[in-house]
């Protein structure tokens, strides 16, 4: 039996079959118009293993020289990052329980070899808010610990169409991708971006 931490709510199967597909197309534009970047580590400027877009307002990135921020422009084009799909908004209205729309959609690429170390999420201004996550392709082992580093930590799988809400007591806990798990191709066409296996995207409030 999974024991998630409080403030921790796992949708499995939050997307259906059909929708995931609308969103691999909806990301597919965003991503025609806001080219996949790679962020790099502040001060040592080692890159990440994930390559990243956003939508919405505002987008996450990072570099050497400016650190881990919001900025309301791509950093390689200067465009202002695309609109937020429908079903976006959508999902965030049924799930963060929350009276405004997210302002800012991480979109995070995966390919098979791609993880992410365990971190907090503290780069935004109000941490009243929930962050909510979407998955799709690939099964990844998704690792929780605790809201300061080396405490314990508990592991779960996270699966297409799966949707987290992170919240109240859980927003700060430490998190990461401990690695992609090899995955039977789903029974339906999904179409992600090439070299993609798996996509995440975080929805959040930031101000
Ligand atoms: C648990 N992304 O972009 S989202 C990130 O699968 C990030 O790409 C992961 O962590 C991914 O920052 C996981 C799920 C998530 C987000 C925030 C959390 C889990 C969390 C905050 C607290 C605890
Ligand atoms: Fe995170």
């Amino acid at each position: 039996m999974l024991d998630l931490p409080l403030g921790v709510v796992l949708h499995r199967g939050f997307l259906d079959p059909a929708a995931q597909k609308g969103l691999a197309l909806d990301i597919a534009e965003v991503i025609e118009r806001a080219p996949l970047y790679t962020s790099t580590m502040p001060r040592t400027g080692a890159p990440m293993s994930v390559r990243m877009t956003n939508c919405g307002p505002l987008g996450w990135l990072s570099d050497k020289e400016g650190g881990y921020r919001y900025a309301p422009h791509h950093p390689v084009t200067g465009e202002p990052w695309p609109a937020m799909p429908k079903a976006l908004l959508l999902a965030w209205e049924r799930l963060a329980n929350y009276p405004a729309p997210p302002e800012a959609c991480l979109i995070n690429i995966y390919d098979a070899e791609a993880r992410m170390g365990l971190h907090q999420d503290r780069d935004e201004k109000d941490f009243s808010a929930p962050i909510v996550s979407l998955s799709l392709g690939a099964d990844c082992r998704f690792r929780i610990g605790e809201t300061r580093r080396g405490g314990r930590t508990t592991s779960l799988v996270l699966s297409s169409g799966d949707a987290l809400v992170l919240g109240g007591p859980a927003r700060l806990r430490y998190h990461g991708v401990d690695r992609i798990l090899p995955t039977p191709p789903a029974p339906f066409a999904l179409d992600l971006p090439a070299g993609a296996a798996r996509i995440n995207l975080t929805l959040r409030r930031v101000s």
